[in-house]
């Protein structure tokens, strides 16, 4: 009552699935973020926030660098709220709606990123020298860029009627970004003439219209590929869905830290980031979506191979 839980709302943990003092203070916790302690005071004291103010008490020990950031306080809402789709939103509601006429397939694999992670890190101080972002993409889009050489027809634009397919010559990759204003996809275009750096230098320039909510109508089209680190927020699969007339996209999971065979059968600590494609099967086939794949993972396990297609 003094903090007007719902006690409907809190999952008990006592026989029956009583709610016991633990299972409050456990739910309080979760509302507020902030850190109860695992046991309750003895029951002579119970807390009267309302009455007299909480005791000093040291500062909570810092969170173990495994554990989840706090989550913000979350609003409830105590009244249904109807709100109109619009902006962003409903540019989205459209064009996903369109692309699931398409029939999709889809296709995953795992990555092993152990050699990329050391090379970046290696990396990384140079690129800050020379005012540059390295971030992951630009060598999955690198990557990309590479594997399409292979198989331009993962880089191709298919007309509504599906009775033609144009190979399109450019690499102009969508990449998804997580804005203060949705999901948008600004077009990174002529990749495959673009070095490492560059790639980099444009995803921030676009990363930073996108934040301030200003990216034109034209940086938003015209994409031949999408790729979507979803793995930045977090996630292992997913579920891509393609960008019309585009007729692949890929989605990239959470980099994890897990246990591999190395060639000498020793369990290592590995790298591991999951992908999952997605493929328009009236022109694709599975087949291919797997050689391609191959091709970019075997770019980014082993990134020296990189060098060999360098100008
Ligand atoms: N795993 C773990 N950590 C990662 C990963 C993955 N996959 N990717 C990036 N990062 C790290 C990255 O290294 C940075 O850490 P530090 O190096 O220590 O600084 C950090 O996460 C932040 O990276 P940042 O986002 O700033 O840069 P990045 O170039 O990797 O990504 C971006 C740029 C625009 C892709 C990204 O900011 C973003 O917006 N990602 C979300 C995209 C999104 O919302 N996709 C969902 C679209 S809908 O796909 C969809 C099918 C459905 C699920």
């Amino acid at each position: 009552m003094e903090n007007n839980v719902d006690l409907g709302e809190v999952r008990g943990s006592g026989r029956d699935g009583r709610v016991l003092k633990e299972d409050i203070l456990h739910y309080l916790s979760q509302q507020t973020g902030a850190m109860i302690p695992p046991s309750p005071p003895s029951p002579s004291s119970p807390p009267s926030p309302s009455s007299s103010p909480p005791p000093a008490s040291p500062a909570p020990p810092p969170a173990p660098p495994s554990s989840p950031p706090p989550r913000p306080l979350v609003r409830r809402f105590t009244e249904d709220r109807t709100v109109i789709i619009k902006g962003v939103q409903k540019v989205m509601s459209r064009t996903m709606s369109a692309s699931l006429s398409v029939p999709h397939f889809g296709y995953s694999d795992e990555v092993n990123l152990s050699r990329l992670v050391s090379l970046r890190r290696r990396l990384q101080e140079q690129a800050e020298t020379r005012g540059v972002k390295l971030s992951y993409m630009p060598f999955f889009l690198k990557a990309l860029s590479l594997a399409l050489f292979e198989f331009p027809a993962l880089n191709a634009h298919l007309d509504d009627r599906c009775e033609s397919l144009t190979y399109k010559a450019s690499h102009d990759i969508g990449v998804a970004m997580d804005t203060p204003n949705g999901l948008l996809v600004p077009v990174l275009r002529g990749i495959e003439r673009m070095p490492l750096l560059s790639i980099a230098a444009e995803l921030s320039r676009l990363q930073a219209i996108g934040t301030a909510g200003s990216l034109s109508a034209a940086q938003l089209s015209g994409g031949t590929f999408t790729l979507s680190n979803v793995g930045s927020i977090g996630g292992t699969y997913t579920h891509p869905v393609i960008l019309t007339p585009e007729v692949a996209i890929g989605a990239l999971g959470k980099i994890q830290v897990l246990p591999r065979f190395n060639e000498r059968g020793e369990v290592v600590a590995a790298h591991i980031m999951k992908v999952s494609w997605s493929a328009d099967h009236r022109v694709l086939d599975g087949a291919t979506v797997s050689r391609f794949s191959n091709a970019w993972k075997f770019l980014l396990e082993e990134p020296s191979n990189m060098i060999l297609h360098l100008a």
